[in-house]
């Protein structure tokens, strides 16, 4: 089975979940530093935001290990809060760091994508409100314009946001993001001005001088596969589709935010604050491309005791577990790569069959260092097989027609990861927090390189 020639293969993480130094070098405080000093309880094994696998000195190794296994591209995100501090003024010693980095990645043949926001609020700023606050808007467009003339010589794709829809869901609908409250109205306006501020940056870049690249965003939609033919079911199928999928895919390639996702919003006394000028900057800024982050599918329901009007999006569907599911006994979500053969033809047909690459895709196994060697090496055998399993039905998506460039293995080394610290891990790399952040290769690794080489495997 091979891939296209030129096809990417490549690895994503983000700044938060690496670089570590959290409140040094000149960096200020994200929700995530706060949030820590704030209930270290709540995060797994009370490790915070300071115990990452510290990119910010070992770059220069990962990015050596990165060559070793072949790989061609890498995914990673600029922390806001570090680049500027306060929202204003520029930390150059976050200018120097990063411009290192990106061209160490180019040195070595690897084509850097940059993320501007991997649910990295600053703190400054969520004290305003944080995407409740339209000031979030302008302050953001100024971030993008400072890391497009600053970067932008280096960069090849550029990012907007990773996952809009996480921040959204885990901080105004779930307890799992900072502010964690739950509030539908709140969750739609965060919603909307984060469409904003991604048009704005999307805007910014098209005002700047850079013509090398492409911009783009990173979404982490699935098709909502509906529990029966039920009508309620499918009724649930499609507000999920509009809710979870279409609410940023519409806007961001076609220039429009669907009208059934307005009538719906209505209905429910959700419609956000707008401004007049807001829709035509949406129909200007359209992307480039799209990245798209799969690990399990969206299984939805009909509510079972719906309140009008909706007060969370349990109202409107409810997930469900499909009898036939596959799980994986490492971390609990279900395996479906038939997900991403969906989302192949789905880009192909409803998408314009614009360009797109799985920017994240990955499985996350608990405790994983037990399965280790006595030299330190983890034998991940079910990394590979869960990953030959994407890749099959990726390639089939490809063969009829769906135009993906590429794809993104979350993730490269061990990283830490939020509220769940390090419990689950992704890496083709493992990680010894005690032992000097060491890295160790994992079998995952030198597959990924043969794979590289072969742009493809035998089946
Ligand atoms: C994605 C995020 C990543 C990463 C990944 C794994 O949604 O973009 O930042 O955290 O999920 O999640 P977890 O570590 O919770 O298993």
């Amino acid at each position: 089975m091979k891939f296209p020639k030129g096809f990417l293969w490549g690895v994503a993480t983000s700044a938060p979940q690496t670089e570590g130094h959290s409140l040094e070098n000149g960096k200020s405080a994200t929700t995530w530093d706060k949030w820590f000093s704030l209930k270290p309880e709540i995060f797994n094994e009370n490790q915070g935001p300071a115990t990452t696998n510290n990119t910010y000195e070992m770059y220069p190794e990962d990015i050596k290990l990165m060559k070793k296994l072949h790989i061609t591209s890498y995914r990673t995100s600029i922390s806001w809060a570090r680049l500027l501090p306060d929202g204003e003024h520029l930390n150059q010693e976050a200018v120097t760091f990063y411009r290192n980095y990106f061209q160490e990645m180019l040195n070595n043949g690897i084509r850097p994508t940059v993320n501007l926001f991997h649910f990295d609020m600053p703190w400054w700023l969520m004290e305003k409100g944080g995407w409740e606050n339209k000031e979030a808007i302008t302050k953001f467009y100024f971030y993008a314009q400072t890391a497009f003339a600053q970067f932008g010589d280096l960069v090849t794709d550029w990012v907007t946001f990773n996952e809009p829809l996480v921040h959204i869901e885990m901080g105004y609908l779930s307890h799992y993001h900072y502010p964690a409250i739950v509030d539908f109205k709140k969750a739609v306006q965060v919603g909307y001005n984060t469409l904003m501020a991604h048009v704005m940056a999307v805007k910014a870049y098209r005002e700047s001088n850079i013509r090398h690249s492409r911009i783009g965003i990173i979404l982490n939609v699935t098709p909502a596969y509906a529990r029966s033919n039920d009508p309620q079911d499918q009724t649930a199928q499609n507000v999920a589709d509009l809710l979870l999928s279409k609410s940023f895919l519409d806007p961001a390639v076609h220039g429009v935010i669907p009208e059934e996702l307005i009538q719906l919003l209505k209905k429910h006394q959700l419609l956000p604050e707008t401004r007049k000028k807001d829709l035509d900057l949406i129909q200007q800024n359209t992307v480039d491309f799209i990245g798209i982050n799969y690990y399990q599918p969206l299984r939805v329901k009909a509510p079972s005791n719906p309140r009008f009007p909706a007060k969370d999006t349990t109202d409107l569907f409810e997930q469900y577990e499909w009898p036939e599911r596959r799980i994986n006994p490492y971390r609990g979500w279900e395996i479906y790569p038939e997900a991403l053969y969906d989302i192949a033809m789905i880009m192909k047909t409803q998408y314009s069959n614009i360009p797109w690459y799985v920017s994240e895709n990955g499985m996350g196994v608990a405790d994983e260092l037990r399965y280790a060697n006595k030299d330190g090496q983890i034998n991940d055998q079910y990394r590979i097989d869960f990953i030959k399993e994407h890749l099959v039905q990726l390639h089939k998506g490809i063969t009829q027609g769906s135009n993906c460039c590429g794809y993104h293995l979350w993730t490269f080394v061990d990283c830490w990861s939020w509220l769940n610290g390090y419990r689950n891990r992704y890496g083709l790399v493992s990680l010894d927090l005690d032992n000097n952040y060491k890295r160790t290769i994992k079998k995952s690794g030198f597959w990924y390189r043969d794979l590289i080489d072969h742009n493809g495997f035998e089946q």
